[in-house]
């Protein structure tokens, strides 16, 4: 006996715990990436290369750049609103969601917490409208885990700043018109507006990834940078200055992996209902519906902490501890899912004519970046023991 499938977030009716807002800005979301960004998401993904600034561009348009942001530009939503952008963004590619992380709840978010009034002025709105590219450099070669031990010195001289050291791994870092850099002084972790072209900052590419293959990401290398006294952001005082960029960006992947997970989890559904095996659909034999069943909990369990997050952050009241509870939980469940969902296609969820295994090559980097699970687990450890054991 067959009855109509249920779509797995129909399981916990997620549906009705959004606004129409909130629900008119994910169709936005989602139909534009069903639109103009799925259908060439593999090939981009392939060729290791995106059109970066007509994506940023596209991106603006759609109003997504800094959307959570209010000013400048930029639309001033809900954090819910945000994060299922993010949602629908990741269920494309981890890559798209990672250029609009990094553009508006790193990049964007540290000028407009941190800056001068000049300085939002002069960037905001060209950001927000995706005319303007930015980056966020804080990891280096030998200090990602724990930037507390960068290298990147700024010392002054005269009324300037003189910058030297290199950033490693910067998402946007060779498309930007501008990076926000993160250096030692001798007053402690400051923030600094480095333009491109800039002489002695080059961007260089970082090639041959196996993983998030959709977006730039670079070396940043400053070499006697010299920039005027107005480069520094003001209001950034310590390493709180950088870390309270990240509690934006890691909020926005709560969301944004179960997106990916979401996008895997109906490929294998409809894979299973439409693959014969033994004389009989995939979908019926229990082993493909225990896999189901266990991918559906955790997705479904995954969205409703995400959007519990959500409220707390638009009621004012998310602690970064808590953040890293959606990081670490929705993103070591989305890579599984990936990876379940993989094996329910066999061997046609290795190639690129399926999501699966680009979503979950795309996760081993968003498992990784905006503090690693290991980094996460240890925040939550400290936070239920008061005992730091990072070091
Ligand atoms: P600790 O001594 O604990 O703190 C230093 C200062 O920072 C404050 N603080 C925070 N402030 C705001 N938000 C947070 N989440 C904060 N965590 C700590 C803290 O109160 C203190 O302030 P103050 O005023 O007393 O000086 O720092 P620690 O050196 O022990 O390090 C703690 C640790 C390990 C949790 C932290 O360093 C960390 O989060 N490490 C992971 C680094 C990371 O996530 N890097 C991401 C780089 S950006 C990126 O990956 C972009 S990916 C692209 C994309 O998003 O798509
Ligand atoms: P390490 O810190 O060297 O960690 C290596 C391993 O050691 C990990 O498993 C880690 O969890 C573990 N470890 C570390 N400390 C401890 C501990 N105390 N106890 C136990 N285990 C520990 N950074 C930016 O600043 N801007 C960006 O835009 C950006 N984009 C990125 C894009 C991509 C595609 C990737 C892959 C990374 C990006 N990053 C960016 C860098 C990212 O934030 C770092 O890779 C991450 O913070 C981890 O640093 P690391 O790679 O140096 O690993």
């Amino acid at each position: 006996m067959t009855s109509s499938p249920v779509h797995p977030f129909d399981l916990l009716a997620i549906d009705g715990l959004l606004t129409d807002e909130e629900r008119a800005i994910r169709d936005t979301v989602r139909a534009v990436g069903d639109r103009e960004l799925r259908p060439h998401v593999a090939e981009w993904f392939e060729q290791g290369a995106i059109p970066a600034r007509d994506l940023a561009r596209r991106l603006g348009k759609t109003g997504v750049l800094g959307m959570h942001l209010t000013g400048y530009g930029c639309a001033g939503t809900s954090a819910v609103s945000y994060g299922l952008a993010c949602l629908e963004l990741e269920a494309v590619d981890s890559g798209l969601r990672s250029l609009v992380s990094v553009q508006g709840s790193l990049a964007m978010y540290a000028i407009w917490k941190y800056g001068s009034e000049e300085q939002k002025q002069e960037w905001l709105p060209g950001m927000a409208a995706g005319e303007k590219i930015g980056c966020f450099g804080l990891t280096e070669p030998d200090a990602g885990s724990d930037p507390g031990s960068m290298r990147t010195t700024a010392r002054r001289d005269g009324s300037d700043w003189v910058l030297n050291g290199t950033k490693m791994w910067i998402t946007n870092g060779s498309v930007a018109d501008i990076a926000v850099v993160w250096a030692r002084t001798d007053e402690g972790v400051r923030g600094f507006l480095v333009p491109a072209g800039t002489p002695g900052f080059t961007a260089p590419e970082i090639k041959r990834k196996l993983s998030l293959r959709a977006s730039v990401t670079s070396e940043l290398v400053l070499d006697d940078v010299r920039l005027p006294a107005d480069a520094q952001l003001p209001q950034a005082r310590g390493l709180s200055g950088p870390l309270g960029c990240l509690n934006e960006a890691r909020f926005g992947i709560v969301f944004g992996a179960i997106g990916a997970a979401r996008d895997c989890l109906e490929t294998a559904i409809a894979y299973a209902r439409d693959r014969t095996v033994f004389a009989r659909s995939l979908a019926s034999y229990q082993l493909t519906q225990a896999k189901l069943a266990d991918m559906a909990l955790e997705l479904g369990k995954g969205m409703l902490l995400a959007l519990h997050l959500g409220r707390l952050k638009d009621a004012g009241h998310l602690a970064p501890e808590q953040v890293s509870v959606g990081k670490l939980n929705n993103v070591r469940e989305a890579i599984d899912i990936a990876r379940q969902c993989r094996t329910i296609l066999g061997a046609n969820g290795v190639t690129l004519e399926y999501p699966v295994l680009r979503h979950a090559n795309n996760l081993e980097s968003v498992l990784t970046y905006e503090g690693t699970s290991e980094v996460h687990t240890l925040v939550i450890g400290k936070a239920l023991t008061g005992e730091g054991a990072f070091r």
